[in-house]
C-alpha cells in the first residue's frame, strides 16, 4: 500500500479512525535531542497556565514556537505572534522539530506539511484537557501532526459530534500521531494524568501539536 512504502521496518501503524494514523515510537531514537530542542525554547518561553474565557485556569501549562503562537484569555483562543507574557517573539521552532513532524506527515500520506505552529502542553499528575475541537486554524485540509514525550496518557478520541463517547488510546514516550481528513474536526481530549516517573522526563507528559494556523 503506497501509504506505508517507506516506513522504517521498525515502526509500527495504527489507524485511529479515519484519516487520523498512529506511528508508534516514531520520536524515540531522537528523544534527548528532541527534548534538548525543546527546553531551550521553555528557557525563552516559559510554561505558563492559561485563563479560560470560562474563567478556569488551565491544568495544563503551555508555551509556543514558531511564527505563531496559541494563547488564551478571559476574553477568548487566539493565535498570535507575539507571546503576551514576554511580549517577545515565540521562539523560532527548532529544525529537529520541523524534521520530525514532516517526516511523520509525509509518512501519513501529506506531503509539503509546513506548520506555522507548535503548541507545547506540559501535564504532571493529575493534569487533564477537556473534551474540545481544533478549529481555529484556517487550512483545515491540513492535517494536526502530535508528538508525545514522557510519562503515558489515556487519549479520549470521539467524533464531530460532542454527544458520541469517545475511544480511549494510550499514547506513550516516542508516540506521533497524524490527524487529518475526516477526523481533523473530531471531539478529544486527555483523562487526569496518572502519576509515575519516566525515565528521560521525570513526573511530566509532554505533548507538541504541529499546526497549519494561516
Ligand atoms: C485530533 N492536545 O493541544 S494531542 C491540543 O495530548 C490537544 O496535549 C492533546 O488536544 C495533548 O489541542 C492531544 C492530539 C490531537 C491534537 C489535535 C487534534 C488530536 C487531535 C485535532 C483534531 C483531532
Ligand atoms: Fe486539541
Amino acid at each position: 500500500m503506497a501509504l506505508f512504502d517507506d516506513l522504517p521496518p521498525e515502526t509500527a501503524l495504527t489507524q485511529i479512525a479515519p484519516g487520523a494514523v498512529l506511528l508508534h515510537g516514531f520520536a524515540k531514537d531522537g528523544d534527548a535531542a528532541l527534548l534538548q530542542a525543546i527546553e531551550t525554547v521553555l528557557q525563552q518561553a516559559p510554561l505558563r497556565h492559561w485563563q479560560t474565557p470560562g474563567g478556569y485556569t488551565m491544568s495544563v501549562a503551555m508555551s509556543n514556537c514558531g511564527p505563531l503562537g496559541w494563547v488564551s484569555s478571559a476574553s477568548g483562543y487566539r493565535y498570535a505572534a507575539v507571546d503576551p507574557l514576554t511580549d517577545q517573539p515565540w521562539p523560532a521552532l527548532p529544525a529537529c522539530l520541523l524534521d520530525l513532524a514532516q517526516r511523520a506527515a509525509a509518512q501519513a500520506g501529506y506531503a509539503n506539511f509546513s506548520p506555522d505552529a507548535c503548541l507545547i502542553n506540559q501535564y504532571v499528575p493529575g493534569a487533564k484537557l477537556s473534551l474540545h475541537q481544533d478549529k481555529d486554524e484556517l487550512d483545515l485540509r491540513a492535517p494536526i501532526v502530535s508528538l508525545s514525550l514522557g510519562l503515558p496518557a489515556v487519549f479520549l478520541f470521539g467524533t464531530p459530534s460532542r454527544q458520541d463517547r469517545p475511544q480511549r488510546w494510550r499514547l506513550v514516550h516516542g508516540d506521533v500521531v497524524v490527524w487529518g481528513g475526516p477526523s481533523r474536526l473530531a471531539y478529544h481530549g486527555v483523562a487526569a494524568l496518572a502519576d509515575g516517573e519516566h525515565a528521560l522526563l521525570g513526573r511530566r507528559r509532554l505533548n507538541l501539536t504541529f499546526r497549519c494556523v494561516r
